[in-house]
């Protein structure tokens, strides 16, 4: 057994082990002899004990002011700038991406967090006028009650922070899955959370894997929201076994997201654009440019220079100075990648660089992949159609801009879409006819923030937007509330005037 540090899960305001004694390892993908800790590998009864602590401490929560729910993620946000650069090193040592992505992924947690303690202060719903004399009808937000947070390891202190601030916020009571991969990046965060003053119980962390102490979470009756981002496969099982029991279920799950770059469109910004989102992150975004949708014009252009600075790229350790692309999570996914470079081979896609596993030198070490890019692919090929979650981009070809439109609706997924265009009109045709909940003009596919609502149409989620205004809408429930002040009976839809 390795001698890295040992956490537990956090329960009811301690830091337990699994019952069953039970651990996993978070390793580091840049370096597979590096065990960032171990962690309790979850069951049922882990679970059960978390929503349990969840369901004592959630009535004094509700019952705590909005504005001290508020100010309580302002401390919060207070410890993770103080934290910022720590939680970032650890961010790139526990799932590798650079650096200054990483500082990146931690001041979006710290955005949302402000933004929420904000949030605190503003209406909680509406006064609405009644058809009816001496009579007041209002709204308000409740919370839910126990929600259950499932959290990827791609933005592993971001995403978890998007549904940790606004559930508790509403004043629900939380536990927390996150992915086996970041289990470290979710205790740091949520220490923040402790350490400002967050009453035991009301956040609850269960470490595991998906199929063990996920699954317990969707399954387990007193949990009446479900929060999940990650594959469109498991996304599907939490719906279906969530919605069997009526749960409030949001999903945020893949993409396939596409730049169209058109023959009016500045190409030194697309090329800029295309290699920071088809890259970055190692590819690793459900906002990432997978397809490259190019006028035929401009194409052997913009793929000679997209070949040219993806092989520029310096990939390696995220922690080097000066590296640009960072490991790929784990071996699973470093082979997942590789496979479906054999799928667009297999397709008769043309590899223009790339599709390799890089294991020379320090590289031998961790799971690294060159950037790699198919040309020659048409819209239908499985490259251009599956979410692959890697370096990995597909070139296509556009006679015109309901083409290459077309060709950027026609995935499974809606979630971000890009054009490059300097006519006026186009890029207004494109805004209304591209097919996704988030739409970019001359500006590549990733970099949402936090104040506008996220999430995507078609298979990239259920029709829910975490953060933004609509950040609340999750976690809570609309109550009306109709006060009769006439003193006698009044019937709606009869007594009116
Ligand atoms: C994700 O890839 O799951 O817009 C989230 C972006 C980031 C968030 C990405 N702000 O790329």
């Amino acid at each position: 057994m390795s001698d890295a540090p040992r956490f537990g899960n956090l329960i009811g305001g301690e830091w337990v082990p699994a019952r069953s004694g039970a651990t996993f390892e978070s390793v580091s993908p840049a370096d597979r002899e590096d065990v960032v800790g171990v962690f309790p590998r979850s069951g049922r009864e882990d679970v059960g004990d978390a929503v349990a602590a969840a369901g004592r401490a959630f009535p004094a929560w509700r019952g705590t002011p909005q504005p001290a729910r508020g100010d309580l993620l302002r401390r919060a946000a207070q410890l993770l700038r103080d934290r910022k650069e720590d939680l970032a090193r650890l961010m790139t040592r526990e799932m590798g991406k650079v650096l200054v992505e990483a500082r990146g992924d931690v001041q979006e947690a710290i955005d949302m967090a402000d933004y929420m303690a904000g949030e605190g202060r503003r209406p909680v719903g509406e006064t609405v006028p009644s058809e009816l004399t001496d009579k007041v009808c209002f709204t308000w937000r409740e919370p839910v009650g126990v929600v259950g947070l499932i959290t990827p390891w791609n933005f592993p202190v971001a995403i978890p922070s998007w549904k940790l601030f606004p559930a508790l916020l509403a004043g629900n009571a939380v536990v927390l899955k996150p992915a086996e991969d970041t289990p470290l990046c979710a205790a740091r965060l949520v220490e923040a959370l402790v350490e400002a003053g967050l009453p035991a119980g009301v956040v609850n962390v269960v470490h595991g894997i998906g199929e063990e102490a996920g699954a317990a979470l969707v399954d387990h009756p007193d949990v009446r929201a479900l929060s999940f981002t990650g594959s469109a496969e498991v996304g599907r099982l939490v719906a279906a076994r969530g919605g069997q029991q009526l749960k409030r279920v949001s999903l945020e799950l893949g993409g396939k997201n596409a730049i169209v770059v058109l023959d009016d469109g500045d190409l030194d910004l697309a090329i800029d654009g295309a290699v920071w989102a088809a890259f970055g992150t190692t590819g690793q975004r459900c906002t990432a440019a997978s397809r490259m949708i190019v006028h035929r014009e401009v194409l052997g252009n913009f793929t000679e220079r997209l070949r040219e600075r993806a092989e520029a790229l310096r990939v390696g350790n995220g922690l080097d100075e000066g590296v640009d692309v960072g490991p790929i999570v784990n071996d699973r996914q470093l082979r997942r990648v590789h496979s479906y470079t054999e799928v667009g081979l297999g397709e008769g896609a043309r590899l223009v660089t790339g599709g390799a596993v890089l294991d020379r030198g320090d590289l031998g070490r961790g799971h690294f992949y060159a950037p790699t890019i198919f040309a020659d692919v048409r819209p239908a090929m499985r490259i251009a159609q599956e979410e692959i979650f890697g370096p990995t981009v597909s070139v296509i070809a556009a006679e015109s801009l309901e083409q290459a439109i077309a060709h950027a609706n026609s995935t499974a997924y809606g979630l971000s879409l890009s054009i490059y265009t300097r006519d006026v009109n186009r890029a207004f045709r494109a805004m209304r006819e591209l097919q996704a909940g988030i739409v970019y003009v001359n500006a590549p596919t990733i970099g949402a923030e936090i104040q506008l609502p996220f999430g995507g149409i078609k298979s990239t989620g259920n029709g829910h937007r975490e953060a933004g205004s609509t950040a609340l809408e999750e976690f809570s429930e609309w109550k009306s509330v109709y006060v009769d002040y006439s003193g006698r009976l009044q019937r709606a839809q009869i007594d009116t005037a």
